[in-house]
């Protein structure tokens, strides 16, 4: 039966990317080999995510354990590490004992970590390993957010290597840590979703070619920002709770969380926004790590990612911690966006 055939017909995330890059004969499995590393990280921060909770309950995390009340002062209690410093360590030990990467850019880290030449492969990794994590204590999803540039020969590698239009990446994705551990990644043709399932501890295909709806009934922006905010984006947000053409004004739903936030958009439609505000005039989040991974997947979904300037994916970036407006989220919806900035540089 076809119900059962998909039940034993196990479909992880190592068996779906083998087969897709088995399309490439000339690929070394590399690849594969790399995301098997990523998917490890995922795995280790999804168990401490579910464990933070109960950590603190019994008074380990961030506080001295136990061991340093018992033993005399010149000793230091190892002090329970925050959740993203350690979800920090860990992807960057997988990505680098995988041998598959040369340089890797963290949100945690001010300076780009270059892979020893020992180690070295011919990918770049650029990630955020806990995004949203001031959101843990009261429980709301966060996630890893990473994507991938792939380097043409083994130069010494440099900031240039991932200074790269967004467009460039070869693969990007995140996991979200929420009710289910659920990885979504692109390789640049579609994009398709994993669930962990815990008692495998397999990433199996649970959504698989996901499309965002050509046009959404969600808006999601913090609007605590509105008095900050351009013309445009407050004429947007305007239409979406007074639509002009008689239709059902949208809703908004804010979850403060990028990873939640992007992901209820990919599968339900509408726009997420963080636009620039005089306050910040390139807006809130991070080029590398956060507007252009989210950008490759809404473009490999059908969607659109914009800055208000520009194509997303075509912005390059002066520094590994540049920052940029973005609109992202259902075709249409960005279209509308898109021309309402239109008319604006049109008066200027
Ligand atoms: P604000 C979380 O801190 C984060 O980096 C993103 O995950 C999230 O989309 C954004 O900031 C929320 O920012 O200013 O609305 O609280």
């Amino acid at each position: 039966h076809a119900a059962d055939a998909h039940r034993t017909d196990l479909m992880t995330i190592t068996r779906f990317v083998l087969n897709e890059q088995s399309k490439y004969p000339e690929s070394r499995g590399d690849f594969t080999i790399l995301l098997n590393h990523i998917v490890l990280g995922c795995k280790f921060v999804c168990s401490s995510v579910n464990k933070a909770g109960l950590a603190k309950l019994i008074g380990l995390a961030g506080e001295i354990n136990i061991q340093a009340s018992t033993c005399s002062n010149e000793c230091f209690g190892e002090e329970q590490k925050k959740l993203d410093v350690l979800s920090n360590e860990v992807f960057i030990k997988a990505l680098v004992s995988s041998g598959r990467t040369c340089i890797l850019v963290s949100e945690e880290d001010e300076d780009a970590i270059i892979v020893e030449p020992s180690k070295r492969g011919r990918y770049c990794v650029v990630f955020d390993p806990l995004d949203g994590s001031s959101n843990i204590d009261c429980g709301v999803s966060i996630g890893t957010i990473f994507g991938i540039y792939m380097v043409k020969d083994d130069h010494e590698p440099t900031l240039a290597d991932v200074l790269q239009p967004g467009k460039q990446m070869v693969a990007a994705g995140y996991c979200m840590y929420g009710s289910s551990c659920t990885l979504v990644l692109s390789t640049g043709k579609g994009v398709n979703g994993f669930t962990l399932d815990p008692s495998l501890g397999e990433f199996i295909l649970t959504h698989p070619d996901i499309r965002i709806p050509k046009k959404g009934k969600i808006y999601s922006v913090n609007e605590g920002n509105a008095k900050n905010w351009d013309g445009p984006t407050a004429k947007y947000v305007e239409n979406c709770k007074f639509p002009k053409d008689g239709s059902p004004s949208k809703s908004l739903r804010y979850i403060g969380s990028m990873v939640a936030d992007v992901h209820r958009t990919l599968l339900y439609g509408g726009t997420f926004m963080y636009p620039a505000d005089k306050k910040s005039p390139s807006g809130k989040l991070r080029v590398l790590y956060e507007v252009f991974p989210m950008s490759f997947l809404m473009e490999n979904a059908g969607g659109q990612a914009f800055t208000g300037k520009q194509r997303a994916l075509d912005l390059v970036p002066t520094k590994i911690h540049d920052r940029s407006p973005i609109f992202l989220g259902s075709y249409d919806d960005i279209e509308e966006i898109k021309a309402l900035y239109a008319a604006e540089g049109k008066k200027e």
